[in-house]
């Protein structure tokens, strides 16, 4: 009689989204790597050679043929992690803002229960480096999420989350930009269990950021679309 098998091993991949951060990418996917062997990339059109950098650090790296935004990223790493049967998502920038060792605690709480865990930089100092626009707007989102959903969170916008994959297939698409607040809040009426962490986040220190003046005026109107299209469409 062959033996019965065991619990099946969850299996993890990580999630990269990239654009022109040949800079860092670099030791990010290495470093993700000693914790998490499964490494995608989504390079996001780069001009630069952070695909190829990424390869050489070991990561699985899916190339947009246009700049489509962070959001449109994530959708192609989900529909990859989704579609290989993966059964945890992290999900981590390329700029180095997200230190890696966070993993495991990110995991340890999905592994408590929660199907989405959050790297918030408001329960520790670093919130303090950002500028105060952009604290004051971070604080207004979080806010609007947590009344909305009915969530106590501290960070709507961070990047830097885990999932579990059964939970997450129950999200709709992301949109192309400033995805975070729509993904929250969508998590939270659909019952989703969600927890915070407290993650050490420094400001970028190479490269450059997604937010300039333009993604600065439009982030309020998109903010407000996505606010919309979730309490009116997705229950
Ligand atoms: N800037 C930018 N980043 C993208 C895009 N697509 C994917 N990304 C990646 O998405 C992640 C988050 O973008 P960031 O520009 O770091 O956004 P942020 O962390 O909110 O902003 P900073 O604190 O200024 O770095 C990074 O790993 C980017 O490389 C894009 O179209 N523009
Ligand atoms: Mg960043």
């Amino acid at each position: 009689m062959s033996p019965s098998p065991g619990p099946k091993a969850t299996r993890v991949v990580a999630l990269i989204p990239a654009h022109n951060e040949e800079a860092t990418v670099f030791e990010v996917v290495r470093a993700v790597r000693q914790r998490i062997p499964e490494v995608v990339v989504i390079d996001d059109a780069s001009s630069d050679r952070t695909a190829q950098v990424a390869r050489e650090a070991g990561a699985v790296v899916i190339s947009h043929a246009i700049n489509r935004g962070v959001g449109a990223a994530l959708r192609t790493g989900y529909r990859y992690a989704l579609e290989r049967g993966f059964d945890v998502i992290v999900q981590i920038d390329a700029d180095g803002q997200h230190d890696p060792r966070y993993i495991p605690q990110l995991l340890e709480a999905l592994s408590e229960g929660y199907d989405l865990v959050i790297g918030s930089r408001f329960l520790n100092e670093s919130y303090r480096s950002y500028s105060w626009v952009r604290r004051a707007g971070i604080r207004f989102f979080t806010w609007l999420g947590n009344r909305l959903g009915g969530l106590r969170i501290t960070d709507i916008t961070s990047g830097y989350r885990a999932y579990k994959a059964k939970a997450l297939q129950h999200l709709g698409p992301l949109p192309d930009r400033h995805w975070a607040v729509e993904q929250t809040l969508e998590a939270a009426r659909k019952g989703l269990r969600i927890k915070e962490i407290s993650v050490e986040m420094p400001l970028r220190q190479k490269g450059r950021s997604q937010f300039d003046l333009s993604t600065f005026l439009w982030y309020p109107i998109r903010v407000a679309d996505s606010v919309l299209r979730i309490l009116l469409f997705r229950r």
